[in-house]
């Protein structure tokens, strides 16, 4: 039986990935996340669940005792709207990985796991719209974006740190804006994809005819469908390549695009308010695959029509039920009564 432990588990990413291991009777899982059990976003009784705070090294010391391999998707962030909002709270999350990078030396954890973020890359490559997809080496000179950016771009370097002065084998992925079901959609660290699902779904059910956008709509991002994400996180750990790789999509879409592909999975037409003093992060942004297809053999197999038509119906169940919708939302969501 493997040990692995999922740290981080109770959100997004950590909790699909959780979904994945419990089905494998091989693997004996540890799951551990900040939020109290009744907010993760998924959990199972079949594994073992820690609601702790990482950023305590004697907690990092405890959950990774007899553990073989970590991931580890635990920090403080969220979409434009928060990581813009709370840089120093984005960049304590350093203490997590740097907490988890000890323990796994002295718990002799045989693999470590690591997501970082598209937001190392240098900010001067991603100032125009439909940019040149990134490549992994664009993270340098280093300009990352503020407080959030920086705090997975120095995080990378103690992995490589630790892989290269202790023998502790990391692996370490970007990754390119995650979307999909069972995610955030509302109360401020949602992303654009299921925020803007979710503007639509309302507009619609409220008889609406216009939502509100920031920015001018034309900045461009790639989109990683969430069963990709999985699929390239295991592809990469259970390589034998020691080395950063992108996680992300070619398919480079302005946001005004991607509201057009929403309104017709909703089949919903809707005007937009341009919102020009709302946080827009970088003005254009997408992945080159080429290393990571070379090395590890991975790409996305989903289009971005077919991962926001899932999330949509997602997103569309979670508001027309009201079903555990604060455990999605932190914020002040109106309550959908139908
Ligand atoms: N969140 C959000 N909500 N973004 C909106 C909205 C809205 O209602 N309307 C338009 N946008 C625009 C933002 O202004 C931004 O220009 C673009 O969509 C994408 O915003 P985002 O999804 O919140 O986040 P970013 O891609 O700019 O940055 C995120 O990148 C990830 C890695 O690719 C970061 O916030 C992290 O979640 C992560 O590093």
């Amino acid at each position: 039986m493997a040990k692995i432990l999922i740290c981080g588990a109770g959100g997004f990413i950590g909790g699909h990935l959780a979904s994945k291991f419990i089905l494998d009777d091989k693997i004996k899982l540890i799951c551990a996340d900040i939020k109290p059990l009744e907010n993760w976003f998924q959990n199972f009784e079949g594994s073992s669940n820690y609601s702790l705070d990482l950023k305590d090294y004697d907690n990092a010391l405890k959950v990774t005792q007899g553990v073989d391999y970590i991931f580890n998707f635990a920090c403080n962030m969220g979409g434009m709207g928060f990581i813009e909002n709370n840089k120093a709270e984005c960049m304590l999350s350093v203490l997590v990985n740097t907490n988890l990078l000890r323990a796994a030396i002295i718990n002799k954890c045989k693999k470590f796991f690591f997501s970082s973020s598209a937001c190392v890359y240098n900010s001067l490559k991603q100032n125009e719209t439909f940019v040149k997809g990134l490549r992994e080496e664009d993270a340098y000179p280093a300009d990352p974006e503020d407080g959030y950016g920086w705090e997975k771009l120095f995080s990378e370097r103690m992995c490589r740190h630790f892989s290269e002065d202790f023998g502790l084998e990391t692996r370490v992925v970007r990754y390119h804006n995650i979307y999909g079901p069972i995610g955030t959609f509302d109360g401020g660290r949602e992303k654009a994809p299921a925020a803007l699902c979710r503007k639509i779904i309302l507009a619609k059910k409220n008889k609406e005819k216009i939502i509100d956008v920031w920015g001018d709509g034309e900045q461009t991002r790639s989109f990683l469908y969430i069963d990709d994400c999985i699929k390239g996180t295991l592809d990469v750990f259970e390589s034998n390549k020691q080395d950063v790789f992108n996680i992300g999509s070619e398919e480079q879409v302005s946001i005004n695009e991607m509201i057009q592909i929403i309104e017709e999975i909703a089949d919903y037409k809707v005007k937009k308010n341009y919102q020009l003093d709302k946080p827009k992060g970088v003005r254009g942004r997408s992945s080159d695959n080429s290393y990571v297809e070379k090395k590890i053999g991975w790409k996305p197999d989903f289009t971005l029509r077919e991962g926001l038509e899932k999330t949509y119906l997602w997103i569309e169940q979670q508001i027309h039920s009201g079903s555990n919708i604060e455990k999605f939302c932190k914020g002040n969501i109106e309550k959908i009564t139908e």
